[in-house]
């Protein structure tokens, strides 16, 4: 039975990950934070069937230790600070984690078994002020964010350590996945949240920042399967995995209430409290690589996907 660790199991991606690896047959071992609550919302439904590990990104050792006793074979690094607004209030702890984390865990990985393979959780942030569009593997980065700098120095040292040491270490470019799942500080949950809520009475408006943002939205569950195509490569590479279009808050906001039918221009307020200090205007990825060489495709439609938020949200607030 293969054995997989995944850094960030708590999180949206984690969960869904779990899940894709469990159903294939491996054996999952969840790197846990310490926190003085429990935090296993997304994890709940599979609890018994992984094995939870203490460890965190800011100490090497504790990954030293989780690699030692699980002994993994694919090791899935999910865990970040990931909220670029965080990013600008606390980008030492930002750089902390999502950027010197990476070598922390590719150094523990070099100590403990270098022939783990190796999957790091890039972004589309790191294309920010985008220098060509659609944005591929080898369009340049121009992050916008204490966080998109941050994921573009966890992205070069796992190309890095790939070069050096010949470590199987890939990278997957990965643009906005959502879901029922995602963290409630994000716009996309932001706005399902608040449209079911304002549905059933619970809330009367919602207050956004920048509305003409353009963002490629995808289903997290989808993509999960990408980062593990990427593991079954006999070569290591850096993957851009996206649905190749893009849309506005705007227009998020307009399915979201519109699938409740509601008007959205009656309860979306401007608040320049959600504006960031540096923006990302648009992002729009090419997915020809990992569709050429991994075989991967989207399963779920943007609209499928906003949908599928908005019930989720409706149903769990119905209790
Ligand atoms: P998420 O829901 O915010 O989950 C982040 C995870 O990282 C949580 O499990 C969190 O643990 C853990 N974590 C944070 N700091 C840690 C530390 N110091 N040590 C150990 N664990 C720590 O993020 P996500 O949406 O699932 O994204 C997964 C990864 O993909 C992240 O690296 C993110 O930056 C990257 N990414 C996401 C997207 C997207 O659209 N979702 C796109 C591109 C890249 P707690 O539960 O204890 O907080
Ligand atoms: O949902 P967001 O906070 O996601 P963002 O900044 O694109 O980052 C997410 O995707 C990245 C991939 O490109 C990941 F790497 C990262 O970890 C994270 O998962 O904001 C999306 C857009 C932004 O342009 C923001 O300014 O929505 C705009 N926005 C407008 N009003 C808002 C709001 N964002 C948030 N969070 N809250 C608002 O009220």
């Amino acid at each position: 039975m293969p054995k997989a660790l995944i850094t960030g199991i708590t999180g949206q991606d984690g969960s869904y990950l779990a899940e894709f690896l469990l159903a294939r047959g491996y054996d999952v071992v969840g790197m846990l934070r310490r926190s003085s609550t429990v935090n296993f919302e997304r994890i709940d439904h599979i609890q018994n069937d992984i094995t939870l590990a203490p460890g965190d990104l800011i100490d090497g050792a504790s990954m030293v230790q989780v690699l030692r006793e699980h002994e993994p074979d694919e090791v899935y690094n999910l865990a970040a600070q990931s909220f670029v607004q965080t990013s600008f209030g606390q980008a030492v702890l930002t750089g902390e984690t999502t950027a010197l984390g990476v070598t922390r865990l590719l150094d523990a990985i070099r100590m403990v078994n270098p022939d783990i393979r190796f999957y790091q959780a890039s972004s589309s942030e790191m294309f920010g002020k985008v220098h060509e569009v659609p944005q591929k593997e080898d369009t340049p980065f121009h992050p916008r964010s204490p966080y998109g700098v941050a994921k573009v120095y966890g992205h070069w040292i796992t190309v890095n350590y790939r070069e050096s040491y010949d470590m199987h270490a890939s990278s997957g470019i990965l643009f906005n996945h959502e879901s029922p799942r995602r963290g409630l500080e994000f716009v996309t949950r932001k706005i399902t949240d608040a449209a079911a809520r304002i549905k059933l009475g619970m809330q009367n408006e919602v207050r956004l920042g920048n509305l003409d943002a353009q963002r490629d939205w995808g289903f997290a569950g989808d993509y999960v399967e990408a980062m593990w195509m990427m593991l079954q490569q006999e070569v290591p590479d850096d993957y851009v995995i996206c649905m190749g279009e893009t849309h506005s808050v705007r227009e998020f906001c307009q399915l979201a209430f519109g699938a409740l039918d509601l008007d959205w221009e009656k309860y979306v307020v401007i608040d320049p409290a959600f504006y960031r200090p540096a923006e990302v205007d648009l992002l729009i990825g090419d997915r020809t690589k990992a569709n050429e060489k991994l075989g991967w495709e989207p399963k779920t439609s943007f609209e499928e996907l906003v949908r599928m938020m908005v019930e989720a949200d409706l149903k769990a607030l119905q209790g």
